[in-house]
């Protein structure tokens, strides 16, 4: 469900974006208006990977003598019909560039429906019958390197871009340290930001307002507030009709785990009590553990009860068909959400009432002070090459060409994303936490425009500023919903998340709880469903009090015999 949402938010992302972004001035541009300069100013630096001199990085260096690239790809079927006559997975717009650019030959050596890639990854690892390049997991990967199937990719990472080196060192090391095995980097892995994975406190700021509260840091602080919204009639109709908190609606998960996120959940209250349902840590034995059978998960098991039973969390939690109706129709004040919740539910929330105050914060803290947060991956995706590819730096242009000029082809020739090999993504680790600031350096310190013309976001130069000039009502550094025009909810939407929204995330207590791992061991591929139903069914159990609270040692001992143990054991061996 969060992976849909997240893509229909980036789909839009990249509709406004297309419309503004003109700093590329890619191959086929310039073959149309008859011209022959390359995009890449390599014409000085074209032969340098290939000269006998000292070698020189170009990450779009062009090869003198054609280099054929071949990959696993996984297209949209449909899209293919969308080709201009003629054209194929082959032979399109941006292989066409690639070729007169880099001097690469883009051929698929197979391509299959995205539903059947996994199986089709898999069945050419069995058999060794690879392309020269393909985007695999983590699984694969270690899969890949274990057969002694792979080219070092040492020195071909020498040739990405700047972007993307920064990029990798944003996560400390994390991305890059998830490719290298033996001290050598065997795939080019992918960076992500953690930024979009945390699950703020959204809370009616307005509610609070009328009934004398302050913004709640602690459980007890959230306890007493819910209550109040759920006693004192925060609307102001005269009925008891509002939901102190929303947890997940029958399509959601109660928390985020190492293998998936979730839109909302309570997560936020387990990692208050330094419990991490889901993810895989570092038990009390300093060896790796699954957060969800340490008894800390059973202390936040019991103060969830106990709030079901006051009536301070929705009473139909984990069986509503629609966890954000509540909050769009004004009769919810408090939920836990990454700050995408901007878009849903909260464009369709200020439609309905402009003056609904909803604002995030990073809570509810531990006992330490610290927020802790679960977070997702430094790197999903790898771009690995065949041992014996004769030219494993072409992978690493290819990717440094798409990151390039990937969106350009996408939105002004309307070619399908998944007809472009090799796609991965090299975000800034905290992307959205340094867009904040940089915005507000410029709004509220006077800094220069220019400072926001960074290259892993476009967009916050070429639109983002203008947006927020349209949306934001002075002072820039009232924050209230009073000081924004919600007359543009495209624009309005997305500012607010870059400034509200992120709020949460530039939090001094911010602490990520990164999961030891985020891939399937051997005996996960065969148990792990069954044992996540029994997790996630005894917790719901418990906290709607339909199971007595020490069904949870039964739950830890019935986990452990059913595969538990030995899944423990696998992932000590991977991680310990
Ligand atoms: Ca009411």
């Amino acid at each position: 469900m969060i992976k849909k949402g997240f893509l229909i938010i980036m789909a839009a992302l990249f509709v406004v974006l297309s419309g503004c972004s003109n700093n590329s001035n890619p191959g086929e541009q310039t073959s149309e208006s008859g011209g022959s300069n390359p995009p890449a100013d390599s014409a000085s630096s074209d032969s340098a990977s290939e000269s006998s001199g000292p070698v020189n990085y170009d990450p779009l260096g062009k090869y003198d003598k054609p280099v054929t690239l071949t990959t696993g790809i996984c297209v949209d079927p449909s899209a293919s019909k969308n080709l201009p006559e003629g054209d194929t997975l082959d032979n399109n717009v941006y292989t066409r560039a690639v070729k007169k650019d880099l001097n690469i030959e883009l051929k698929s050596y197979w391509s299959v429906s995205c539903t059947n890639l996994d199986q089709k990854i898999s069945l050419a690892i069995a058999s060794n019958d690879l392309p020269d390049a393909m985007v695999v997991n983590r699984v694969q990967l270690r899969e890949m390197v274990e057969a002694d199937q792979l080219a070092d990719m040492t020195e071909a990472i020498q040739y990405a871009l700047p972007m993307s080196k920064d990029a990798w060192e944003s996560s400390n090391g994390a991305a890059m340290a998830a490719a290298t095995f033996n001290g050598k980097i065997m795939a080019i892995p992918s960076s992500n930001h953690a930024d979009g994975s945390l699950h703020s406190l959204w809370i009616r700021k307005d509610w609070l307002d009328k009934l004398g509260l302050e913004v709640p840091k602690t459980l007890e602080q959230l306890e007493q507030v819910a209550r109040a919204f759920v006693e004192q009639d925060p609307d102001g109709n005269g009925a008891a009709d509002t939901i102190g908190i929303i947890g997940m609606d029958v399509n959601d998960t109660l928390y985020p785990t190492f293998l998936d996120g979730s839109d909302k959940g309570l997560g936020s209250i387990f990692y208050a009590f330094n419990s991490y349902p889901g993810y895989w840590i570092k038990g009390p034995d300093g060896k790796a553990a699954y957060g969800s059978i340490l008894p800390e998960t059973k202390e936040a098991l019991a103060l969830l009860r106990d709030w079901y039973a006051k009536g301070l969390i929705d009473k139909q939690l984990g069986v509503r068909k629609d966890a954000n109706e509540p909050i769009i129709s004004g009769k919810a004040g408090i939920f836990f959400q990454s700050l995408w919740a901007v878009y849903t539910p909260l464009t369709d929330a200020w439609k309905n009432d402009p003056k609904a105050n909803w604002q995030a914060y990073a809570s509810p803290l531990d006992s330490n002070g610290k927020w802790n947060q679960a977070v997702n991956a430094a790197a999903n995706d790898f771009i690995v090459v065949r041992k014996g590819f004769e030219h494993p730096e072409a992978a690493m242009k290819a990717l440094n060409y798409r990151l390039t000029y990937g969106d350009h082809y996408e939105f002004e020739y309307g070619l399908d994303a998944s007809h472009i090999p090799l796609r991965i993504d090299t975000q800034q680790r905290y992307q959205m936490k340094q867009i904040a600031e940089l915005i507000e350096r410029v709004s509220i310190g006077g800094e220069p425009k220019e400072i926001l013309d960074v290259p892993w976001e476009p967009a916050l130069y070429d639109q983002d500023y203008d947006y927020y000039l349209n949306v934001k009502k002075q002072p820039y550094d009232e924050y209230d919903i009073e000081y924004w025009n919600l007359e543009n909810m495209v624009q309005m939407p997305r500012i607010y998340g870059r400034i509200v929204g992120t709020r949460p995330i530039r939090d001094p207590n911010r602490n990520d709880v990164e999961s030891l791992i985020y891939e399937q061991t051997d005996t996960m591929t065969k148990r792990w469903a069954n044992l996540m139903k029994l997790e996630t069914e005894t917790f719901l159990k418990i906290i709607l009090g339909a199971a007595p609270l020490d069904s949870f040692d039964e739950f830890v001992e019935n986990w452990k015999r059913q595969g538990g143990d030995q899944i423990t054991n696998e992932v000590r061996e991977i991680v310990d």
